[in-house]
């Protein structure tokens, strides 16, 4: 056998009771053989430094028990206003009410409203005579119609206490024997035809005469 290398080794090899001579070779070292399998693992080292806080972790699944209910809320503002509703049926008729001359109440916003129609005419007002000569002058009128008139004065608070229109006090008067007698209830004034004043209700036809 030839040998690369002149290297002779004596190999002795214990094979029961021969010893054997060999002539061996050293060649060029072989390839690497495949890594070996990793070892055990070692041993937990210490514990590290605490680490930061982390993100927080996605909502868990429903299904916890309810909380406590939370506060009352602020009022919310008004909604609109609904539709208007369908007309109601018509209630019970009422108790038959006053004559119309004797409903105090309703006589009273009558004067009231013939007071500020009267004012609203601006710078006439229901004649009312103040002197003998007036008299005859309205009266005159009266008589060319035929129609007793009222006179620019009315009772106020206390029965038989009648003043002018704007309030004052009555300085010449030239009633009807016996009147006034309508004791509260018969407000406004009216002249008949021979000029005599009666105090009568306030709603009944008759002229009104103006003077400017
Ligand atoms: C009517 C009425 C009164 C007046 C009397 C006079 C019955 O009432 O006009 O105002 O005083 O007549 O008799
Ligand atoms: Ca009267």
């Amino acid at each position: 056998m030839l040998c690369p290398l002149a290297l002779t080794l004596i190999l002795l090899v214990v094979s029961g009771i021969k010893c054997d001579v060999q002539e061996v070779c050293v060649g060029s070292p072989g390839i690497p053989g495949t890594p070996g399998s990793h070892g055990l693992p070692g041993r937990d080292g210490r514990d590290g430094v605490k680490g930061e806080p982390g993100p927080p972790g996605p909502m868990g699944p429903p299904g916890g028990i309810m909380g406590f209910p939370g506060c009352e809320g602020p009022t919310g503002v008004p909604g609109i206003t609904g539709e208007r509703g369908d007309k109601g049926e018509p209630g019970e008729r009422g108790p038959p009410g006053l004559p119309a001359s004797l409903d105090e109440e309703l006589q009273s916003t009558l004067q009231d409203f013939r007071h500020q129609i009267l004012q609203s005419l601006g710078g006439g007002r229901v004649a009312v005579p103040s002197s003998p000569e007036e008299n005859a002058a309205i009266a005159s009128i009266v008589k060319e119609h035929n129609v007793y008139a009222y006179l620019g004065l009315a009772e106020g608070a206390t029965p038989g206490d009648f003043s002018y229109l704007d309030g004052a006090p009555v300085n010449y008067t030239n009633w009807y024997p016996g009147e006034p007698r309508g004791r509260g209830k018969e407000k406004c004034v009216e002249m008949y035809t021979d000029g005599q004043w009666n105090d009568k209700n306030c709603l009944q036809y008759r002229l009104a005469i103006c003077e400017f």
